[in-house]
């Protein structure tokens, strides 16, 4: 692969709207990125392997946790903060920031937010860490969209909740030490249980043949009468808001992680458009390709001004999940799409790995489908706007 020489677009200066303390650990996990991600990253990616090597200086720059308070080992940052790590990692390569999103938001969040006081102090520090990996099972295999109709259920049994059922689909399950897993009780409430690696009919299969987030390890959780111990029940919230309030932390962080991907495959594909020369000039002085560039950096710009704005609104605890859920839809969507025109230029180089745009645009093919595919955030709009519920 080529040597990172990512320089990142400001077209607004929205440098200006950071506090030194957002740069600061901005640019600290930028030059954590080019220094230990993107000289191998290609190679896991196309091995289809997660380079387990770097947990250690994904916790090291915060990305474990980043807004959990220091207390329980997380980073105590603001949500902006938090945005800004996951836009770098994400520059870098999408699975690995989908390992940092799953730790932090689907697996240390619901710990913080809806566990007991013995349930954060014995799990959060470990998992900001990086001595323990967690997972987030929500999704089965026939309940995608709707995980509302889940059938994974737990019933009691003595000190025990024993649980039964299957989710597909889960980032990091094949190497986590513990899963935080949604399933009904015997009256059909939601509940999470912390399920750890080891417990007795609790297996991990990995799912194969992605074309998409090679770097990220996936795979499913099977339950076959898992006893699990009843102190494992997380009691702070139940019913479905329990693990869509952590979708809301993680579909933020997306927000923020597609412009990362979006800005590093408009920097190759600028630089690229001002060497490459073909009929005598380079390719960048031609009108259809300066068309597609500056179509990038005004969308790129959009998506920041839109992901800055709903930190502040994070930070000052008045977003609404449906805001999120926008953000959300226009990044991913506006990365892939820049994922897609960047190719282009990039011509026939375009399609090998020598070059980062293919590997985001594959990847980007997961996040618009993961944390509610770019429909369902339609509908959640939809329904926002409107009071009426496409989805009943
Ligand atoms: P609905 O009746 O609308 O809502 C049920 C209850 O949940 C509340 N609620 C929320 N609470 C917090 N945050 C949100 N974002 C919420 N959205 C809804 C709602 O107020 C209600 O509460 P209550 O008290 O009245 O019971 O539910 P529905 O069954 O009609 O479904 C709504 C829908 C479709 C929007 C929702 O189910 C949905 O978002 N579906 C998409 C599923 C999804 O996003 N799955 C993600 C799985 S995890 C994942 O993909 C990780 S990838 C990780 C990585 O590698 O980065
Ligand atoms: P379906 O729900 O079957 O949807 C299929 C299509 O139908 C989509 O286009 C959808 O938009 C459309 N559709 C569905 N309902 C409606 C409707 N009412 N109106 C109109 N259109 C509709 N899940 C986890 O729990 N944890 C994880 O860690 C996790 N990691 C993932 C990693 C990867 C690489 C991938 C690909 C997925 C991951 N997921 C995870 C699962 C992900 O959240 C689901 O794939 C996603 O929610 C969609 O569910 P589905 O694939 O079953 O699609």
């Amino acid at each position: 692969m080529k040597p990172d020489l990512f320089q990142a677009p400001d077209y607004y200066q929205i440098d200006d709207l950071l506090s030194d303390e957002h740069k600061m650990v901005r640019d600290a996990a930028r030059s954590w990125v080019k220094r230990e991600v993107s000289p191998i990253i290609e190679e896991y990616a196309q091995r289809a392997e997660f380079p387990k090597q770097i947990i250690k200086g994904l916790a090291d720059i915060g990305a474990f946790g980043p807004y959990i308070p220091q207390e329980y080992g997380g980073a105590g940052l603001d949500q902006i903060s938090y945005g800004l790590i996951m836009q770098e990692i994400e520059r870098g390569d999408s699975g690995v920031r989908s390992t940092a999103s799953v730790q932090s938001s689907l697996v240390m969040y619901p710990i913080f937010k809806y566990g007991t006081e013995a349930q954060r102090k014995k799990y959060l520090p470990k998992l900001a860490s990086g001595e323990f990996m967690g997972c987030f099972g929500l999704t089965e295999p026939d309940h995608g969209s709707n995980p509302g109709g889940m059938t994974t259920n737990f019933k009691e049994e003595g000190e025990y909740y024993v649980l039964n059922g299957a989710k597909l689909w889960i980032s990091n399950a094949p190497f986590a030490d513990l899963a935080v897993v949604w399933a009904k009780d015997a009256s059909g409430r939601i509940h999470g249980l912390i399920v750890e690696r080891g417990m007795e009919g609790f297996t991990t299969p990995e799912t194969h043949n992605k074309w998409s987030l090679r770097a990220s390890a996936t795979g499913e959780l099977i339950f076959d009468n898992v006893k699990v111990p009843k102190e494992n029940l997380l009691p702070g919230k139940s019913g479905l808001g329990a693990p869509l309030g952590c979708l809301d932390s993680a579909r933020f962080g997306i927000a923020w992680g597609a412009i990362g991907a979006a800005m590093d495959c408009y920097d190759t594909a600028l630089r690229y458009a001002k060497e490459r020369i073909q009929f005598d000039k380079p390719i960048g002085g031609t009108q259809l390709q300066q068309k597609k560039l500056a179509e990038m950096i005004t969308e790129i710009t959009k998506a920041q001004l839109l992901a800055w704005r709903l930190g502040v609104l994070r930070d000052q605890g008045k977003a609404t999940s449906a805001q999120i859920s926008m953000a959300k839809r226009n990044n991913v969507d506006m990365a892939i799409k820049i994922a897609r025109e960047a190719r282009q230029i990039l011509g026939g180089m375009g399609i090998t790995g020598e070059y980062s745009i293919m590997r985001h645009m594959m990847n980007l093919e997961s996040v618009i489908t993961y944390e509610g595919t770019h429909d369902i955030h339609l509908l959640i709009t939809g329904m926002d706007i409107t009071g009426l519920s496409a989805f009943s």
